[in-house]
């Protein structure tokens, strides 16, 4: 039996479901083709080089690895000549990046964290890349976008998804109408739909949290977790699993896969850092992710994809997973941070 390839499953969605433009269609392309690039240099580790760290912080104060560097350069270098795009933002960036003026420009936006999960880099644990399609806001022509146009909810993304480089590598992409695995053939080079229709579990018993961070979390959260820890026996009356993979990437895909609730939630280190995960390259695309497959995604409180981003670094609480278990976590903070 042959199997569907990425570029038949968009095809298809532009021909027969109008799911998609032309634009978008070519875009999420080169996107994914990028990602192949990342993965053949994220696979070749020692031998050619990659590993380690460079002398340069991020604008976000952390040290850069070899591969944050390569991956942006391969996202930025791929997107900018093709004509769909007005403008790109990286975790990896300070600011927005511009289309050249030697090159036709489009309507749409692409933001990306170009390898999440930095620290497993070197120690050979999955990592990943994460995307997300916005489209400029207004009439954009004969003006150059601005941070202000990235500004958008989750809500407005028109495309999202994520790499995971991981035993095997696979592409994971919603256009709005639910959400398509794809493995990496790697002897054709092409990505082959093997997940039709994602979806998350809506209940579950496994719960994903960096524990060493309990004594900065909000009361409520300590207790939730608390009563996870209590098992069948406490308020819950389960016994959890606990997983934490510190790629964000890795742990949504388990999620995708077979249910569970992640948290990155808000805590009290930095004031000017409601949580370490950032709305626009991060909690944006992987929410509209976990909605597109039956999951839910919240700050701990409210829905991440309606949170008005004011910055484009902005950081961000984020609870999502299984439906059921992130209203509880809802439900145990309600009226706190
Ligand atoms: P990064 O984009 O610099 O890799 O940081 C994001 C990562 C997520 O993938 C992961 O969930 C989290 O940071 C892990 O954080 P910690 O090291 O605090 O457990
Ligand atoms: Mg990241």
């Amino acid at each position: 039996m042959s199997r569907k390839t990425l570029t038949q499953y968009l095809v298809e969605q532009q021909r027969n479901n109008n799911a998609i433009e032309a634009e978008v269609r070519l875009l999420v392309e080169v996107v994914s083709r990028a990602c192949k690039a990342i993965s053949h240099a994220v696979s070749k580790g020692a031998l050619g080089g990659v590993l380690g760290s460079l002398e340069s912080e991020n604008v976000q104060g952390e040290v850069q690895k070899k591969l944050d560097v390569m991956s942006n350069e391969i996202l930025l270098e791929a997107n900018e000549w093709g004509g769909h795009l007005a403008g790109m933002a990286s975790e990896e960036m300070e600011t927005i990046h511009h289309i050249p003026n030697r090159y036709p420009k489009g309507e749409y936006l692409l933001l990306f964290d170009p390898l999440d999960g930095s620290s497993n880099i070197d120690v050979n644990v999955s990592i990943g890349t994460i995307f997300s399609v916005l489209k400029a806001p207004g009439d954009i022509s004969g003006r150059e976008v601005t941070e202000q146009d990235f500004l958008q909810p989750g809500s407005q993304q028109v495309v999202a998804g994520y790499a995971v480089y991981g035993p095997q590598t696979m592409l994971v992409l919603t256009i709005g109408n639910g959400v398509m695995g794809f493995t990496l053939d790697r002897e054709l080079g092409s990505w082959v739909l093997t997940h039709e229709n994602m979806r998350v579990p809506e209940d579950t018993k496994e719960f994903s949290i960096n524990m060493s961070n309990m004594r900065h979390w909000a009361p409520e959260m300590r207790q939730y977790i608390e009563d996870c820890l209590a098992g069948s026996t406490g308020p819950l009356g389960k016994d959890y699993n606990m997983r934490w993979i510190a790629s964000m990437v890795a742990d949504v895909h388990r999620i995708m896969t077979r249910g569970g609730i992640f948290m990155y939630p808000w805590d009290a280190r930095d004031p000017k850092k409601p949580g370490k995960l950032r709305l626009m390259y991060e909690a944006n695309p992987m929410s509209f992710i976990i909605e597109q497959a039956g999951g839910m995604a919240t700050d701990s409180v409210n829905r991440i994809m309606d949170v008005q981003p004011t910055e484009l670094h902005q950081r961000v609480g984020v609870v999502l997973g299984s439906k059921n278990e992130v209203a509880r976590v809802k439900d145990y903070c309600a009226g706190s941070k």
